[in-house]
């Protein structure tokens, strides 16, 4: 008898640490629903920020392209294949305007530059640069009719040079590897 009474105390035990068990996931819930709402909450803040983050990152955008916008200019050009031409016979920009030329030399046999010279002096200068050799680009260093120019690029690959647009004015560039500057050149046109 007094077995079955522990055995009833027992159960009733187990029963109570049950129903605490119970009554502790009916507080769970509360407390998930604490921290539940504080994460949106937070996520809220977090999400704010970087919003107030990206506003001063267009803030510096802004200024960085006003530099380039006032005068940018974008060039490109390539060669005809294995041909001494280039495949572009004249650009135009504006006086002042930043320029960066990108010289793509797709030939699988030449080597290339690409060199911006006053006008009516490229060959010239193709002759000082003969002379200079290709350690120096076929460019005489410091030729006062240079104005600008790449480097000497192997077949296959491209080059750019970036350069402040000269006065208004027509002007040339031209290949001053030895013997290209009789077909490969075309005019440079600065406008006002
Ligand atoms: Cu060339």
């Amino acid at each position: 008898m007094q077995r079955a009474v522990l055995i009833v105390l027992g159960l009733i035990g187990v029963l109570m640490m049950l129903a605490a068990a119970c009554g502790g996931d009916d507080a769970a819930p509360t407390f998930t629903r604490g921290p539940a709402t504080a994460v949106p909450s937070t996520a809220v803040p977090s999400t704010t920020e970087p919003v107030a983050t990206t506003a001063p990152a267009d803030t510096v955008t802004p200024a960085d392209t006003v530099a380039p916008s006032l005068g940018g200019e974008s060039l490109t050009i390539s060669v005809d294949g294995d041909a001494l031409s280039f495949d572009t016979s004249n650009f135009e920009v504006s006086a002042g305007s930043e320029v960066v030329l990108i010289f793509d030399n797709v030939s699988t046999i030449n080597q290339h530059n690409w060199v911006l010279v006053n006008d009516g002096t490229k060959d010239d200068v193709a002759v000082r640069g003969t002379g200079a050799g290709p350690g120096n680009d076929w460019v005489q260093p410091d030729d006062p009719d240079v104005i600008a120019h790449t480097s000497l690029l192997d077949a296959g690959t491209s080059g750019e040079v970036r350069f402040t647009a000269p006065a208004a004015g027509t002007y040339q560039f031209v290949c001053t590897f030895p013997g290209h500057n009789l077909g490969m050149f075309g005019d440079f046109v600065v406008t006002p």
